[in-house]
This record gives structure tokens, sequence and C-alpha cells, in this order.
């Protein structure tokens, strides 16, 4: 039973990144949107996911008035390490791009958005799943509140609702064409309350499989290591984590990394996903609704950012000066990054990773690649660019 009908200009499907900042930016250009989340807002302001900001990310965050802690409190980076052969070699990625990444918690990113959205007084409703999608010309969205159903009148559904929310899955299949890759490892990864070892990011290639050590706080470290995509949890003990941290992270120099409480650890399968188009009708999908990408290129978050700069700009257009280019033109115009980005994060996890498929030949190549690529100015400039990320289209 419907009990009550909302009415809004875009209904917004999920308070993740892509969702939150899309509804503050259309605020500030004075267009309105009704947020509604699945989860409640203890679980999204705490789940421990990316970390990794783009230059462009943080001046988007900026320009939509809501970089001031993340300036504070986030730790700019003008460089990585990449670690191969007990080698550390450093990518300079400043003095290579000019331009920076910034270490800032996704779930801050979550925090400062929703804080900016509960500021404008407009509706962002918690544990609101969307239970069902018209995407006609008088589109509406279906969804469940205080044990009420509930429908939002819109012109426009924004699908911001992460890879298993129901916009995409709203879609006629016969409709859309996906394009997928899963790999045959996923990452164990642990937040832990010690110090990094190394004020950069490390990604460490090791035959017994890649390693990362990145970072949310200098007192807390934020460590991956590669594992089987079924792993089981259970087996990895924080002693043994530990063990296989420093094995996979040591060089010639480093000693054994500081070990801490471990606060929250976790298992992701790594996958690249993309459905096209990213439009149907009045539909618009954003962020990990329409791709997904391995996190060893730190690039999901960045996309989904990628998306709403595209959409934001293209809804400005549409109610500022009834201009409809841009939102014909979305999908292909967020794709043509999303593939980039794809691309990026497909070839980083093919460098870094172990395959147990790879016969000797194959294995030697993965790494002339990496000593080509840390000793040659253009390949260092290859991997930089695309790490602080591409400028917005
Ligand atoms: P999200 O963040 O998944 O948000 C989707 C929201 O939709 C809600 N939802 C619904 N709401 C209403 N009704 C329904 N029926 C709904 N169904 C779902 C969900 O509860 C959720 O709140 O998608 P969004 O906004 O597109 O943001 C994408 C990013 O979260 C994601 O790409 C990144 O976290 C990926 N990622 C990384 N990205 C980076 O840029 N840099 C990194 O360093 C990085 N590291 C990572 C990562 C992802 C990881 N995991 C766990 C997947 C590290 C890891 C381990
Ligand atoms: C993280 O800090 O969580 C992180 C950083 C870089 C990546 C992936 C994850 O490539």
């Amino acid at each position: 039973m419907t009990d009550s009908a909302l009415r809004t200009q875009v209904g917004i499907i999920g308070a993740g990144p892509a969702g939150l900042l899309l509804a503050q930016i259309l605020h500030l250009h004075g267009i309105d949107s009704i947020i509604i989340e699945a989860q409640s807002r203890p679980h999204i302001e705490s789940r421990v996911r990316a970390g990794l900001m783009e230059h462009d990310s943080c001046q988007q965050m900026r320009d939509a008035g809501i970089g001031a802690r993340m300036d504070r409190e986030g730790l700019v980076h003008e460089g990585i390490i990449l670690r191969f052969a007990g080698h550390s070699h450093r990518i300079p990625l400043t003095e290579l791009t000019g331009r920076r990444v910034t270490v800032y918690g996704q779930q801050e990113v979550v925090k400062d958005l929703i804080a900016a959205r509960l500021a404008t007084g407009r509706p962002l409703f918690f544990e609101a799943p969307a239970i069902a999608i018209e995407n006609t010309d008088t589109p509406k969205i279906h969804f469940r509140h205080n044990g009420t159903e509930k429908t939002i009148l819109c012109d426009f559904i924004a699908g911001c609702d992460g890879f298993h929310g129901p916009s995409r899955a709203s879609i006629p299949a016969h409709r859309m064409k996906i394009f997928e890759r899963v790999y045959p490892f996923g990452w164990l990864g642990i937040l832990a309350e010690s110090p990094p070892a190394s004020h950069e990011l490390v990604y460490a290639s090791h035959p017994g499989g890649f390693a990362l050590l990145s970072m949310r706080s200098p007192r807390i470290s934020r460590l991956y290591l590669q594992c089987a995509p079924d792993e089981n949890l259970a087996d990895w003990s924080d002693a043994r984590i530990w063990d296989e941290l420093d094995t996979r992270l040591a060089d010639r120099e480093s000693t054994p990394l500081p070990r801490g409480p471990i606060l929250q650890k976790g298992i992701t399968p790594l996958r690249s996903f993309v459905a096209e188009p990213m439009r149907h009708h009045r539909l618009f999908l954003l962020g990990d609704a329409a791709h997904i990408v391995p996190p060893t290129g730190a690039k999901g978050l960045n996309l989904a950012f990628a998306d709403v700069h595209v959409l934001a700009r293209a809804f400005t257009a549409w109610y500022q000066d009834n201009e409809a280019d841009g939102l014909e033109t979305y999908s292909a115009t967020a794709l043509r990054r999303v593939w980039q980005a794809e691309r990026f994060a497909w070839w980083m996890t093919t460098l870094m990773h172990r395959f147990d498929n790879h016969s000797p030949f194959e294995a030697r190549m993965q790494e002339a690649e990496l000593d080509y690529l840390t000793s040659s100015k253009a390949g260092m400039t290859t991997i930089a660019e695309n790490y602080v990320g591409l400028r917005l289209l």
C-alpha cells in the first residue's frame, strides 16, 4: 500500500559517494533531489573502503563546499613506491605531472557529504530501500521506510546504488551490454592500529603474491594481501597476516612492519565490469552501479566522482537552460573515462599480481615490464598520469 507520494526533480537511489556528491552539487545549482539509502547512517559511515583521492576528486570536494576537513586531515602524497625483486622504485607523481593524490578514507568523504546534506534540510532517508523503479515518462521510485511503502515522483532517476543495487537490475538485459573479467584472486584487507611503515603507498609484486601498504592516518595502517578468491578469513590469524605482509613487503633495507591491533579485516574479490550504456530513458547509472574496477589502480571512488561531474553538469544545463545535449551525451562522455580507468586498473592488476597459470616466460615478461617502467621516464609518466587521474572531461 502506498501511503504518500513525494515529489522532486531528481530521485537518487543510494547514499554512497556518487549519490551524496550528486545531491550536493545539484543543491548548489538550485536543483532539488531526494536520496534514499537502504542501510543505516552508522553502517555507511563506518564502512571501510577506498582511501585514495585523485587530484581532481579533491577539487570536486572543495568546489562542492566540503573540502575543509579533507584539506586539514587528508595526507597529501607526491609519489608512490613500486617494490619488486627486493628493490624499491619511487614514481615521483608530482614531479612528472604537477598533480597530487590525497589519502582520505571513503567513510570520511561520506561523513562530510552526509553532514552537508543534512545541513540543506532536504530529504535523505536511511533504512529506506528502493523496491521498484518505474522508468517511464513519469518516473517513479517505490521504497520502504518505517514499515510503509512510499513513492517518489521525479523527472529523472539517478541510480547510485552500487554493484548489487536495483537500478541496473531494472534494465532489460537485451538493452544492455555487459563487459566483465573476474580475476583468479581476491584481496585480504586489514585496518590496523599501527604507524604506517612508509610515508608513501607501497605496491609490492612478490613471488608469494601482491601486497599493498596504505594508511589512513599517522597511526592507522591499511594493508592488503593478494589471496585466493574463496579464501577463508578464519584461516588468517593476525600473526599469519603480519608474517605474510613482512615477507611480501620486504626490500633490502626494510625492517619488519610495526604490528598493532587489527581493527577490521575483510576479503574482496577482484573484478572488472562495465554495463553499457549508462543511461536508459530517464534512469542514469553512476559509479559502481555501472562499473567496477579492481582496486589496484585506486580508481573506483574517483570514477564515481567523475560520473557525477558529467551528470551534474548535464542536469544543470537542462534545468537552467533547457539544454538536453548533456543528458543525451552523458553515457558516451562518462564511458570514455570509464574505459580509460578500466584499462589502467586491469593493467596495474596484471602487472603486479602473481598468476598461478603464468608460464616462466610470462613471469619474466612481468619482471621485464616492471624493470622498464621504473627505469624509463616515459614508463614512470605513464603510471603517474593515470594514477593521479586523467583530467575531467
Ligand atoms: P557505493 O559506495 O557502493 O554506494 C551505493 C549505495 O547504495 C546503497 N543501496 C541502496 N539504496 C537504496 N535502495 C537500494 N535498494 C539499495 N541498494 C544499495 C548501498 O547501501 C550503498 O550505500 O557506490 P558508489 O557511490 O558508486 O561508490 C563507489 C565506491 O564505493 C567504490 O568504487 C570504491 O569503494 C572502490 N574502492 C576504491 N576506490 C578508489 O577510488 N580508491 C581506492 O583506494 C579504493 N579502494 C575500493 C577500495 C573498494 C573496496 N571494496 C571493499 C569494494 C578498496 C576496497 C577494499
Ligand atoms: C586504500 O588505502 O584503501 C587503497 C589505496 C590504494 C589502492 C587501493 C586501496 O590502490
